[in-house]
């Protein structure tokens, strides 16, 4: 197993719309495995293989208190939605930040699991709005696209300095080698 990089807000790979997956194999399982492992670390309740440069239909989630309700979501697709809610959300890729969301407030989602095999779940709360999140991070959205231009760009502003600041400490690093 191996922990993936995460690619932050702004980078343009985010934007990509990631392909449907056609072929489950155990690569492919191996690599859902990694993007658990990532998610775990962070820690994080929601991955999507768009945020570690990987452009195909897959995301991981686990809401549970206890970590252990790993759930794996191959060519997901919402066929129902209802309601709306606002939950405060955050993002791997927007480390450090986190604003208000509207989304629908229950869902039904189709997908196939890591075998392969087809489900669909209907849930709301936490699970759904995660659900909703990751499947736009396949589309190449993110969570900041909801806010004002005004917040947004803040966001990025902040996030490039600290981006540029970590490249400038890791140069520092090498050449004290
Ligand atoms: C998406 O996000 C989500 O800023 C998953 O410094 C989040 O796992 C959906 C994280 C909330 C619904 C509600 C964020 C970790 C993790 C950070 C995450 C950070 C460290 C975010
Ligand atoms: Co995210």
């Amino acid at each position: 197993m191996a922990k993936l990089d995460i690619l932050h807000f702004p980078d343009k790979r985010l934007r990509t719309k990631a392909r449907e997956i056609n072929n489950i194999d155990d690569k492919l399982r191996s690599f859902i495995d990694d993007m658990f492992e990532t998610m775990y670390e962070a820690p994080g309740i929601g991955l999507a293989a768009t945020q570690v440069n990987f452009h195909h239909r897959v995301m991981v989630i686990d809401v549970s208190e206890e970590k252990d309700q790993p759930l794996c979501f191959i060519n997901p697709v919402i066929t129902h939605k209802e309601g709306v809610e606002l939950m405060q959300e955050g993002c791997l890729s927007v480390p450090g930040f986190y604003e208000d969301v509207e989304r629908a407030e229950a869902i039904s989602v189709k997908a196939l699991d890591k075998q392969g095999e087809p489900f669909e779940l209907t849930t709301d709360g936490l699970l759904a709005v995660c659900i909703q999140h990751e499947i736009d991070h396949l589309d190449g959205k993110l969570f900041v696209d909801y806010l004002s231009p005004l917040k947004r760009n803040r966001i990025r502003k902040k996030l490039e300095r600290m981006e540029k600041e970590f490249a400038a400490q890791k140069t520092r690093a090498n050449s004290t080698l």
